[in-house]
């Protein structure tokens, strides 16, 4: 296999035993890599029923075909895993140098299994893989224990790791990666910490083998010129993912007040524009030449990097208008390792549950310190953090009392930073993610809202979700790059059958990308399937029931709400187009059209198929 390196590596943390693995050129081109390579595993080897934060449960890295060669923004891989926080599949997007490396070691994807019985970290170079321990990493935050783990092998090294929240297995604990990256919202970080893994220490020095070299870095040179030249490079490279505040406050869709309202008195403060002015440096992933990390200084003088979606959740959906105290919250995160949107989401949930008498904690709307002591807290399990810590939906359940009404998530994972108040197009992204309320499988909003969202439960917008879920969590998803070229600054789609096949050998087309991408969704759908069994309900893919009964109070769209039974019509329709049955459960003859009847049997073990 040209393009791939066709090596897994395996390590079982009770055992304490590492071993290389080849697998199979049907493998690679059925499920290509990433996402498709860690859902397949997954499916093939996770005992169902396993507990997420169980030694059974498996925890998987996995690289694309692209990830590590000389192209546009192909510095990612995928950690996935049954996820703690929703009981489902779960899987985040990391850029980072340890997916590089993890490439020039010779191997795609690592697959850890088990617990070990003291704080350890993997350290991988080229074809040598050993667990070490990381009893005096134990503790540090993500920033502290990578400088030393950096230290100890070197800069060139490539480091993913949790802080004390995963640690802890906070339920929305993450993979933090260059202090600033960070992948695996549904508690990724969580079942690091459930095996007693601090940190994967990669270092690879060989060349990755392209099917036509040549070619493959000529397209390369090509592909970085044609984004240089696109006509909004320049307002990317000063805003970034930030542009997106004034254009959600416009529409109405800037999460405020735990998802109460889409628009927020203080939106212009905490806004790209007022970034631009405080920005004192750039940061990115490896391979990228339009880096999106701005860092500005914090309120306590400390570096931090800043996005659209962190800045709203930690900012507008509680209430709070410093940008430099936002900062400061996010880099915290960074550093304990919480996912800053489910970590906003559950400070939002709190100071609503304390305004409305059902959770005895001295928070408001805005409050920055309690916010701030809150977030440790958290991290670290302890008194009201305890709770919070295992995320809205649970949190809301233990409390009772009418709390779900505004806990905002979908099948346990929080909603990111996209009010849905009159986008039943994105409810539908929302529902339908295959993590949870997710944006980044189909990001429809500015599609939807540019077309009139006033058409709004048109059967067109499934169409548009299922694309856009073919594009990003199919394609992207399992090919190693980022999807940001093409999304922010109209990098053309064509270009990457191209890079694949310079880079593999194998001849493919944008059509075939799909056919992966609507595999890959079915596979995740299944396994969702399987791990629910009887309680699986179309239910689960509805949005929070917020959207619904609490219309907005304030903008121009005041007065907002999704209509329940036009949804589960627009559902229904995604359902239809997917080929899945009314239960939103794929046929068997969608699963024979996707080339998945080897998995036929297995799913029927869990749930009869029509
Ligand atoms: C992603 C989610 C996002 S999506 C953001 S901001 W975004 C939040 N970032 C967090 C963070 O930072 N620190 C933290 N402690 N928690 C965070 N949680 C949130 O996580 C990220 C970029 C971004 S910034 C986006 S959209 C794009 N995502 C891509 C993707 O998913 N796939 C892909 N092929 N390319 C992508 N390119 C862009 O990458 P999750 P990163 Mg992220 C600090 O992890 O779990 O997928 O959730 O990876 O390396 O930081 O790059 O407005
Ligand atoms: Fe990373 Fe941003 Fe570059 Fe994408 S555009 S590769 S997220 S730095």
């Amino acid at each position: 296999m040209k393009g791939w390196n066709g090596r897994l590596l395996r390590i079982d943390l009770t055992r304490g035993k590492t071993a290389f693995q080849e697998y199979t050129g049907d493998l690679a081109q059925r499920f290509m890599g990433g996402r498709g390579l860690a859902v397949k595993l997954l499916w093939d080897e996770l005992k169902p029923g396993t507990a997420p934060l169980g030694p059974g449960n498996m925890l998987i890295f996995a690289t694309g075909p692209l990830t590590g060669f000389a192209l546009p923004n192909s510095g990612k891989m995928v950690v996935a895993s049954k996820s703690p926080l929703t009981g489902g599949y779960g899987d985040g997007n990391l850029g980072t140098h340890a997916s590089v490396n993890l490439r020039r070691s010779g191997i795609d994807a690592i697959v850890v299994t088990g617990s070990a019985e003291k704080p350890s970290y993997i350290l991988v170079e080229d074809s040598k893989a050993e667990i070490r321990d990381a009893s005096a990493l134990w503790g540090l935050d993500a920033f502290r224990a990578e400088r030393e783990l950096k230290e100890a092998h070197g800069r060139a090294a490539g480091v993913a790791l949790i802080g004390p929240a995963g640690e802890k297995q906070v339920r929305f604990a993450t993979v933090v990666s260059q202090e600033g990256r960070a992948g695996g919202r549904p508690g990724m970080g969580a079942v690091m910490g459930s095996k007693n893994l601090k940190a994967l220490v990669l270092r690879g020095t060989r060349d990755l083998a392209a099917a036509e070299p040549g070619r493959l870095r000529e397209l390369g040179r090509e592909g970085y010129q044609a984004i240089l030249e696109k006509e909004n490079y320049g307002f990317w490279k000063r805003q970034g993912t930030m542009a997106t505040v004034e254009w959600c406050q416009e529409h109405s869709t800037l999460p405020t007040h735990n998802f109460r309202e889409g628009v927020f008195d203080e939106a212009d403060a905490i806004s790209g524009t007022a970034m631009e002015g405080m920005v004192t440096t750039q940061r990115g992933c490896p391979n990228c030449n339009m880096t999106c990390g701005n860092v500005i200084e914090d309120s306590e003088g400390r570096e931090s990097e800043l996005d659209y979606e962190n800045v709203t959740m930690l900012g507008s959906d509680i209430g709070l208008g410093d940008l430099r105290e936002v900062a400061t919250l996010n880099r915290m995160c960074d550093e304990l390792g919480l996912d800053t949107i489910s970590a906003g989401s559950v400070i939002a949930f709190a100071m609503e549950s304390a305004e409305k008498g059902l959770l005895d904690l001295d928070i408001g709307w805005s409050d920055f310190e309690a916010a701030r002591d809150l977030l440790t807290d958290v991290a670290h399990r302890r008194d009201a953090g305890e709770l919070l810590g295992l995320g809205v939906r649970a949190a809301a359940e233990k409390m009772g009392d009418g709390a779900s009404d505004w806990a905002i998530h979908v099948k346990g994972l929080e909603c990111s930073a996209y009010d849905c108040h009159l986008c039943p197009g994105m409810a539908l992204s929302f529902g339908t993610s295959p993590i949870g309320a997710h944006h980044k499988d189909a990001w429809v909003i500015s599609w939807e809202v540019s077309t009139g969202r006033r058409t709004e439960y048109n059967p067109e917008k499934a169409d548009k979700v299922i694309e856009f879920q073919r594009i990003r969590g199919g394609m992207f998803e399992s090919i190693g790059t980022c999807r940001f070229p093409w999304i922010e600054l109209g990098f053309e789609l064509g270009w990457y059958p191209r890079f694949f096949e310079a880079a593999t050998g194998v001849k493919t087309s944008l059509d075939e990308m799909y056919a992966l991408g609507d595999r890959v969704y079915a596979l995740m759908r299944a396994l969702w399937v399987r791990e629910f069994g009887g309680r699986w309900s179309r239910r689960m893919d509805h949005p929070p029931r917020r959207w619904f009964d609490e219309p907005t109070t304030k903008g121009p769209l005041k007065g907002s709400h999704l209509d329940r039974e036009r949804y589960d019509a627009l559902l229904q329709a995604y359902y239809d187009r997917r080929g899945w049955d009314d239960r939103g459960i794929p046929t068997r003859a969608t699963m024979d059209r996707l080339n998945l009847s080897a998995e036929v049997a297995q799913l029927e073990r869990y749930v009869k198929l029509n």
